[in-house]
């Protein structure tokens, strides 16, 4: 038996946070008893099995840095939390399997290990610490983007190669943007940025860039015949594209203080329709319309028939999904 609990965490990258934790005795642990009971372990550099809970005599959860063990278990447990949340009360989906029942995290993979990982497998998400162990890879977004990981493998299951795989890919990009805005953290405002916190690339710049992917001088913007030979984290600058184009419309524009300017491959105009819609869409499409081997056509095709159920084809949104797919280089 356990009590549940309401502990601490001192995050590196999100401030001091409330944690779902567990009572055993005298002793705290890292279980999320109200969200499936998702834990959280210390691989302690180890690269299997579970490691050990965290645990402790108190409900106060790392320090901040990153010399404290305890501090990555804070971030990863935070995102684990807020992506159930964003899943549960955004779409209505309790867990990623939606059967209410929680996956793990994983935390200090390895030595110096600059990655994170979703495993079917195990149906749990595994972080290294970064480089100089210093930088765990335990943000919000990249905690959201590996549990999407488990969603999307237990809905549409897109494969991970080719066309499908950009899209499995941007999905997870996605709904790390978004759940990252749902967070409302001010230690790490919502953006459309992947991985602007752990600081990948040593010189403060993000992984990838949703407005425009090529500013990572490897994404694509748009797509072409031929993009499904490209690496699944490149192919799914399109998506990414597309999202940003249907929720913030083109052109320039600042959105919590960062700036983006997103182009069409038409040089036509888009107008955007908001996040919230568009996550919708993406949602529904996700896990009523596409199947393991969709691509950037059955993509479009899968969010039309949504955009047509929700609102109507001679509505704004849809003349704005429409025109953001076409910004995109995807013809209906
Ligand atoms: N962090 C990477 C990802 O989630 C790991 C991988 O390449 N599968 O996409
Ligand atoms: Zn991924």
């Amino acid at each position: 038996w356990q009590a549940i609990e309401t502990g601490v965490g001192n995050t590196q990258y999100s401030g001091q946070v409330t944690l779902g934790s567990a009572q055993s005795g005298s002793t705290y642990n890292l279980t999320d008893t109200t969200r499936g009971n998702h834990k959280t372990y210390n691989l302690n550099k180890g690269t299997s099995g579970t490691g050990t809970l965290f645990s402790g005599a108190d409900d106060v959860w790392g320090n901040g840095s990153p010399s404290d063990a305890e501090t990555a278990g804070a971030d990863a447990h935070y995102g684990a939390a807020l992506t159930w949340d964003y899943y549960k009360n955004v779409h209505g989906r309790t867990g990623i399997r939606g059967d209410g029942v929680g996956a793990y995290s994983r935390v200090h993979y390895g030595n110096a290990y600059v990655n994170a990982f979703w495993s079917d497998s195990c149906f749990c998400m595994t972080y290294g610490d970064g480089s100089a162990n210093a930088k765990p890879l335990t943000s919000i977004d990249v905690a959201a983007h590996e549990m999407t990981h488990g969603v999307t493998s237990n809905t549409a299951g897109l494969i991970y190669s080719g066309e499908s795989g950009g899209l499995n890919e941007a999905t997870s990009d996605i709904f790390a943007a978004a759940v990252e805005f749902y967070a409302n953290n001010a230690n790490d405002p919502g953006d459309y940025l992947v991985g602007e916190k752990i600081d990948i690339n040593g010189n403060g710049t993000p992984l990838r860039y949703m407005d425009k992917p090529s500013k990572d001088s490897r994404s694509k913007d748009y797509w072409y015949s031929g993009i499904g030979s490209v690496d699944v984290h490149y192919s799914s600058g399109p998506a990414n594209h597309f999202f940003y184009l249907l929720s913030e419309g083109s052109g320039a524009k600042t959105v919590n203080g960062v700036s983006y300017d997103s182009p069409t491959v038409d040089g036509l105009p888009v107008t955007g329709i908001g996040r919230d819609k568009a996550e919708l869409i993406w949602f529904k499409a996700l896990t009523t319309k596409w199947g393991s081997s969709t691509n950037y056509a059955g993509a479009r095709a899968g969010t039309e028939a949504v955009a047509a159920a929700l609102y109507g084809t001679a509505s704004a949104e849809y003349k704005s999904l429409q025109d953001a797919w076409a910004a995109i280089g995807v013809g209906d």
